[in-house]
């Protein structure tokens, strides 16, 4: 069986280099993981949520329909033993902490187009229908089942993948577990998977990645336990009722429900296969395996693209819930929930950081220090200095009225560079590089205004020009840079005298040099990104 990966493609833009299904432009579906409800959201989740949503909002600004997708995961034995822990049942657990991940979405200013709760009855029905499925299929069978299990990754372990006995994600001691359990044949799909991968060489991103993702499958696969009748908070088997789903089977089914599989068929054609899954690189397996082979049982196309990114690291370790009451670990940053990072930075210097900070594929440092570093540096001396200096000198030498950009401008040829650089790096998942490239656009007219040095003039041509042409750099940061900063590029874009906002668009023409209309008012305005102290 094949599928294609592009199917509901548009054609490529221009400057977008080679064709691959990660630059397929048109309908754009992209997912972050549900994030388990066991407890609140720190900076790790946030990371992966704020890429998601401004590779969204880049999407969105393009002229995409684009639809974005994040929510919470519910189910399983965490879930019950962490709601038992606070002395609650396990729903009023999930609906408290659901609540937390919607706020600290929500004040990280995440737009995302639907937020799903494994716990929602549209869920189960979904799960139901597509389990049932592949039962029907004849996927499914029943067998006794007993191993290692750590709960923390509601997962099973090998014990030689076991490090002095304990899971090597969290560190915590592997419980046996024995029960008799349905099983999913994911030995049937060995070959299907390889042919598939091997047809869509983009499939998985980066390359690293999706080799080990094929080795795991070289490997050889094994059949997987796909319910539990150890506890009862799940989504119950539709054929035997002593029985729930195992977690993560019903949460891969999360990015089916949000798009009406089984409910809305034509919605579902709209959507489907020509998804992003964004997901961090302990859950591979997960998605590169389990979830394809589980789309191919059920006779609908694979996932067309994952995209899998690394950890945030704190003093070289992984910031993570699970850690958090690990007394080894030497920085607590797990205890700083986004919102106070907000409040110290701002919302948008936050989000810039998170984009910025640590390539998508790679792990990266994390720190106070860091953050820092980063906003006196991009944002204070650059970004900021540009918007103050250019307005102060509007003020002083242009009666404060901006003026037009130079037609032929020696940086107009760079803008165009930096607008398909920009373009090119955030359709492939890299919003550091995208950031990167506008930024060199910022450096070219702070660097021109040095030269040029305007406050030291009288007004004139000369003035009006190299400043005309800084305005000009500036309303277009505004529009590459809206995705990571929605709210301080509008209000550049105001303090520029411009009308409607940077994501107006149309998206090719409103990056083209020489829009700056000029004879409007600029406003100075208090400092945007005040310097803060190392
Ligand atoms: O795995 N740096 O949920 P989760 C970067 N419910 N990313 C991090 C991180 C860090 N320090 N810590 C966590 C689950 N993450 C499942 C997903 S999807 C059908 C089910 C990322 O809350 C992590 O890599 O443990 C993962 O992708 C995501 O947060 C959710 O982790």
């Amino acid at each position: 069986m094949r599928w294609r990966s592009e199917q509901n493609a548009a054609p490529l833009r221009e400057g977008q280099g080679e064709p691959t299904n990660l630059a397929a432009v048109g309908r754009f579906y992209i997912t972050t993981p549900i994030y388990y409800a066991n407890d609140v959201p720190h900076v790790g989740s946030a990371y992966c949520t704020v890429n998601a949503d401004a590779i969204a909002r880049f999407h969105r600004l393009m002229g995409d329909e684009v639809f974005s997708l994040t929510g919470t995961d519910e189910h399983g034995q965490k879930l019950a033993d962490a709601a038992t822990k606070n002395g609650v049942s396990p729903q009023a657990w999930v609906d408290q902490t659901s609540t937390a991940f919607k706020a600290a979405w929500s004040a990280l200013d995440v737009a995302n187009d639907d937020f799903i709760r494994t716990t929602e009855p549209r869920h189960r029905t979904t799960v139901q229908k597509f389990l049932g499925e592949i039962y029907d299929r004849g996927f499914i069978y029943k067998a006794p089942y007993s191993g290692l299990y750590c709960v923390s990754c509601e997962d099973y372990y090998t014990e030689d993948a076991l490090i002095d006995g304990k899971c090597p994600v969290h560190m915590k001691p592997a419980v046996s577990m024995s029960e008799d359990n349905y099983f999913f044949k994911l030995s049937a799909f060995e070959d299907q998977l390889l042919e598939w991968y091997e047809a869509n060489p983009t499939a998985i991103q980066p390359a690293t990645k999706r080799n080990e993702a094929l080795s795991f499958i070289k490997g050889g696969l094994k059949d997987i336990s796909i319910t539990r009748t150890s506890l009862s908070w799940g989504v119950p088997v539709p054929w035997d009722s002593d029985h729930v789903f195992y977690v993560w089977y019903d949460a891969l089914i999360n990015y089916l429900t949000a798009i009406g599989y089984g409910t809305d068929p034509e919605r579902f054609e709209q959507w489907w296969p020509s998804v992003h899954h964004l997901i961090g690189k302990e859950i591979i397996r997960f998605h590169c395996v389990w979830w394809p082979a589980m789309c191919m049982a059920a006779g609908i196309a694979p996932p067309a693209n994952i995209f899998v990114h690394g950890w945030l690291l704190v003093g070289g370790k992984k910031l993570s819930k699970s850690m958090a009451d690990d007394d080894s670990a030497p920085v607590k940053l797990t205890d700083i929930a986004p919102e106070q990072l907000t409040a110290e930075f701002g919302v948008d210097p936050i989000r810039y950081h998170l984009l910025r900070e640590v390539p998508l594929g790679g792990d990266g440092d994390f720190s106070i220090e860091g953050i820092i570093t980063r906003y006196n540096a991009d944002l204070a001396n650059n970004l900021g200095n540009l918007v103050a200096r250019v307005a102060t000198v509007v003020g002083s030498k242009c009666g404060g009225i901006g003026p037009r950009p130079m037609p032929d401008s020696p940086i107009a040829d760079l803008a165009a560079t930096v607008v398909a650089d920009t373009v090119a790096a955030w359709t492939r998942f890299q919003p550091n590089a995208g950031l990167e490239a506008t930024w060199r656009l910022i450096g070219a007219a702070n660097a021109a205004l040095e030269q040029a040095e305007p406050w030291k003039k009288d007004p004139g041509a000369a003035v009006d020009a190299v400043l005309g042409d800084a305005l000009e750099v500036l309303r277009l940061v505004c529009i590459l840079a809206s995705p990571a900063m929605p709210s301080v590029t509008a209000e550049i874009w105001r303090r520029l005298g411009l009308s409607g906002s940077p994501a107006d668009g149309p998206f090719d023409e409103v990056t083209t040099w020489g829009h700056y209309p000029g004879g409007v008012p600029v406003e100075k305005g208090d400092p945007l990104f005040p310097r803060k102290k190392a």
